[in-house]
């Protein structure tokens, strides 16, 4: 199957026809579809695919058996946040099954071999933990916590990986499986408009993280309650969300609140509590540290008089990323002198760098919007990414 072949056959799995955004969550029928997807593609190219206990996929290209320790991963993930876009993820596993194609089709003779991964949870769009396939498999979360996690309807990880026939007990770090891997290249949609070339290099992926503020109120009757004697959860809220952009543009960072859950949720009940989650991000480690510690204070002088409480809790954080120098210059010079770019996206290939060498290729992003049914590439340019991508895998996997 050739890349628009492949990527035909992904276009509607998950889609809302409505708003053309995705709704591809783990372990969700249309995730599952998608997984369902790679493992065909894997098999009618006689890869062999390997479920690690996290949940993620690598299918092998290797002749004989399995691999030794100085393979190259290549792959993204399939998953996507809430209504997100078509190439976020999905752009770097197909285009790693038509470069892998494209080998093939020159001869090309492996003396290492190439993995296609496709990591679980990479937006946390369930459990709330991004990359959270790849933290487990590098070791970068506790188990435990992991199992915990549980999705909009209360269903733990563990409840859900169970029902997907996996092993809950046996998540946690697959060493064996890193230990097999000498580099991972991911090729990935850009997410911003910097890049004005058809593929780029990663440089670093900056500190970025994610929060849960609770603020705990009192429910009541929208039209019986005078306002002195409520407390209204939806206030410091409010005020935090405002807050969030103030201290952002104090510190340079970013900082969004994309998602939040009122109870009750009624039109005619004052709320009894708020749940909502903050994303910051920023050039350092101690911006963003800082842009958050300012608008947790705010929040909690904005709930005082409302006698409202607040609690925060960090849900993850990934300092910044240098990505490998060596590999990436190396890489760059394959590609003719690729531009060099920083993303403010976070990766898998982020997550993974702190136990093997690891890189991304962009693929240009007109549009520069993403996590929206707006992400685009051009079909020439994810074309130029495939053979990009084949580039690299030629000069890193084939003699
Ligand atoms: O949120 C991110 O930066 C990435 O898209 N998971
Ligand atoms: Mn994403
Ligand atoms: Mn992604």
């Amino acid at each position: 199957m050739s890349f628009e072949e492949m990527w035909a056959a992904l276009l509607p799995v998950g889609r809302d026809e409505a708003t053309g955004g995705y709704h591809r969550f783990a372990w969700t029928p249309p995730e599952l579809e998608c997984r369902a997807w790679f493992v065909d593609e894997a098999r009618r190219r006689d890869l062999h695919v390997e479920h690690d206990p996290n949940g993620n996929m690598v299918a092998w290209w290797w002749p004989g058996d399995g691999s030794r320790g100085d393979a190259v991963l290549t792959g993204s993930h399939l998953d996507s946040v809430p209504g997100g876009g078509a190439f976020d993820g999905p752009l770097g596993v197909v285009s790693a099954f038509a470069a892998v194609d494209a080998l093939r089709e020159r001869g090309a003779a492996l003396t290492r071999p190439i993995g296609i991964g496709a990591f679980a949870e990479e937006e946390g769009a369930r459990f709330g933990v991004a990359c959270l396939g790849s933290r487990l498999l590098s070791g970068a979360i506790d188990p435990a916590r992991a199992r915990a996690l549980t999705d909009g309807d209360g269903r733990t990880f563990a409840e859900v990986m169970h029902n997907a026939g996996l092993d809950p007990d046996a998540i946690g770090p697959d060493d064996d499986l890193l230990g097999r891997i000498g580099c991972f290249v991911e090729l990935h949609v850009e997410q911003g408009r910097a890049l004005r070339e058809p593929v780029g290099v990663a440089s670093a992926i900056v500190p970025h993280g994610r929060w849960r503020f609770d603020f705990g109120g009192e429910g009541n009757h929208a039209g019986t309650t005078a306002l002195p004697d409520r407390r209204d959860p939806m206030l410091p809220f409010a005020g935090m969300v405002i807050a969030a952009r103030e201290a952002a543009e104090r510190n340079g960072t970013v900082a969004t609140v994309g998602k939040a859950r009122v109870v009750p949720g009624g039109v005619n009940a004052v709320a009894s509590s708020v749940t909502a989650w903050l994303d910051a991000r920023g050039p350092a480690d101690e911006a963003v540290r800082r842009t958050v510690k300012q608008i947790d204070e705010a929040a909690r002088v904005a709930a005082r008089p409302h006698r409202v409480s607040v609690d925060l809790a960090e849900e993850s954080y990934t300092e910044i990323v240098d990505f490998d120098l060596a590999l990436r210059d190396r890489i760059a010079g394959t590609l003719g002198g690729a531009p060099v770019l920083p993303t403010g996206a976070g990766h898998d290939a982020g997550i993974l760098s702190a136990r093997l060498p690891t890189a991304m290729l962009f693929v240009r992003n007109p549009t520069g919007v993403s996590h929206d049914p707006a992400e685009f590439a051009e079909p020439a340019d994810r074309l130029a990414g495939v053979e990009a991508l084949t580039a690299v895998l030629d000069d890193l996997a084939c003699g």
